[in-house]
C-alpha cells in the first residue's frame, strides 16, 4: 500500500482510479494485473492494489466506489494524488451527465489543482458504445485548462486500448519538462 505522504515525497506515484459504479473499474484493474478470471463485485469503499505496469512503472491504484452514498468520501482519498484515472461506461448514455458532474466535482477539489487525469472510455467493444468523439464533446474536456489530460478508448473485457492507456498514464506521470527552469 502506498504511503499517503505529501506530494513529491512518495516512493511510488499515486494513481487514483475513479468512476461511477459499473463503469468497469474492477474489471480494468484485474485485467491490468493480468488476472485471467474476473469475478466482479460492487466496489465497496475503496481498495488499494499495487500494479506492476510494463516499463518498470510501479503504481498504486485506488479504486473508489461510485455508489451515491460513498461519493462524499472520495475527497478523503484525493490528497497526494499524482494522476487521476477516470473510468467511463461508454454504453451508459443515460448516466453520462452524472459521470461528467462527478468528474468535475473531483477536479474542482483544491487538492486536485493541476493534477493530470486520464479518462478511459471503457466498454468500447460493445455495439452500443458511444463513439470516442461524441464522448469527448459531451465531457467538455477543454474546460480543464489547468490540468494535463488524455482521453483513451478501451475495453476492460477484451483488453483493447489498455497498453495505450498505460502509455498515456506514463506520459501524464512525467512532470512537464518545459516548466523546469534551466
Ligand atoms: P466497477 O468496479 O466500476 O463497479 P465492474 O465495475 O468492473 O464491476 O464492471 C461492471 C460490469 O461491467 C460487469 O458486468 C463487467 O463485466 C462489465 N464490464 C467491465 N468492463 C467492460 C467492458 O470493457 N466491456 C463490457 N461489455 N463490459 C464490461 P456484470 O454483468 O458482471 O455486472
Amino acid at each position: 500500500m502506498g504511503a499517503m505522504s505529501p506530494r513529491g515525497h512518495k516512493a511510488e506515484p499515486q494513481v487514483v482510479m475513479m468512476g461511477l459504479d459499473s463503469a468497469g473499474k474492477t474489471t480494468l484493474l484485474y485485467k491490468l494485473k493480468g488476472h485471467q478470471q474476473v469475478e466482479t463485485l460492487p466496489t465497496v469503499g475503496f481498495n488499494v492494489e499495487p500494479l506492476e505496469a510494463p516499463g518498470n512503472l510501479s503504481l498504486t491504484l485506488w479504486d473508489v466506489g461510485g455508489q451515491t452514498q460513498l461519493r462524499a468520501s472520495w475527497k478523503d482519498h484525493l490528497e497526494g494524488t499524482d494522476t487521476l484515472v477516470y473510468v467511463l461506461d461508454s454504453t451508459d448514455e443515460a448516466r453520462l451527465p452524472e459521470a461528467v458532474a462527478a468528474l468535475t466535482e473531483v477536479l474542482d477539489d483544491p487538492s486536485m489543482a493541476g493534477v493530470p487525469f486520464l479518462v478511459l472510455a471503457n466498454k468500447q467493444e460493445a455495439p452500443d458504445a458511444l463513439p470516442l468523439l461524441e464522448i469527448r464533446s459531451r465531457l467538455g474536456l477543454e474546460r480543464f485548462q489547468d490540468h494535463r489530460w488524455e482521453l483513451q478508448a478501451c475495453s476492460a473485457l477484451t483488453g483493447e486500448g489498455l497498453s495505450e492507456a498505460l502509455k498515456s498514464l506514463q506520459r501524464l506521470l512525467k512532470p512537464r519538462s518545459h516548466l523546469c527552469p534551466l
